[in-house]
């Protein structure tokens, strides 16, 4: 069991990012067994959901012209545009149905405000709107997050690097998720997540 000081966050194991998903990740669905498995190793577990109201910024379809996987420039910086994806309270937007977690204690839900995205389960993108999960994770003594879900190169990703930046040890079970991979943000992900201090590790290693 891990010690009490350390959270598993599990980041948008969500229909819509699964095979046949509003924004299907490829093999999203392989890890579900894999984090059931890693949870039961954990005291303090925390899910997110990607929550998103119709007229969300990053939906391609609430910009005239726009395909998916286009960047634009929003005030906050580059967005990618995305297929119209967990839609708030939508089945597209719950958890996986096998996703096995009775003990989990909070879910955090992001990317609700119309206006703004929010890939982190820390920060919104315009990096400085916070979901309040630093101040939730300090109160509760945590020190340590390790990372596991959809996807790696995004919510994952980013999740991991805000908890370095909001000064917790962090680190990502790379086998229990899985990549978009658009446009090489998945080397691009490892070698930003490798230069915060973002470790890089296995299942076998967290359940040994
Ligand atoms: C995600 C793109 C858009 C993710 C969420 O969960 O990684 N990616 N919204
Ligand atoms: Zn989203």
């Amino acid at each position: 069991m891990k010690s009490a000081n350390e959270v598993l966050l599990v980041v948008d194991v969500q229909n819509d990012f699964m095979p046949g998903g509003a924004l299907a990740v490829a093999r999203g669905d392989e890890i579900v067994p894999l984090v059931n498995r890693l949870a039961r190793r954990f005291s303090h577990v925390v899910l997110t959901q990607d929550w998103h109201p119709p007229s969300h910024v990053s939906f391609a379809a609430n910009h005239a012209g726009r395909q998916p996987f286009e960047t634009i420039t929003l005030p906050y910086g580059e967005q990618v545009l995305w297929p119209t994806h967990c839609v708030q309270d939508t089945p597209g937007a719950a958890l996986h149905a096998d996703l096995d977690i009775p003990h989990a204690r909070a879910v955090i839900r992001k990317g609700h405000h119309a206006d703004v995205d929010s890939y982190s389960a820390f920060l919104e993108a315009d990096g400085k709107t916070p979901t309040g999960l630093a101040g939730y994770l300090r109160d509760t003594g945590v020190t340590r997050v390790w990372c596991c879900g959809l996807a790696t190169d995004y919510c994952v990703a980013w999740s991991a690097l805000d908890a370095r930046a909001a000064g917790f040890e962090a680190a990502v079970i790379e086998d229990a998720t899985r990549a978009i991979d658009l446009n090489g943000s998945l080397d691009n992900a490892w070698r930003d997540m490798r230069a915060a201090g973002v470790e890089r590790v296995q299942s076998a290693d967290v359940l040994a």
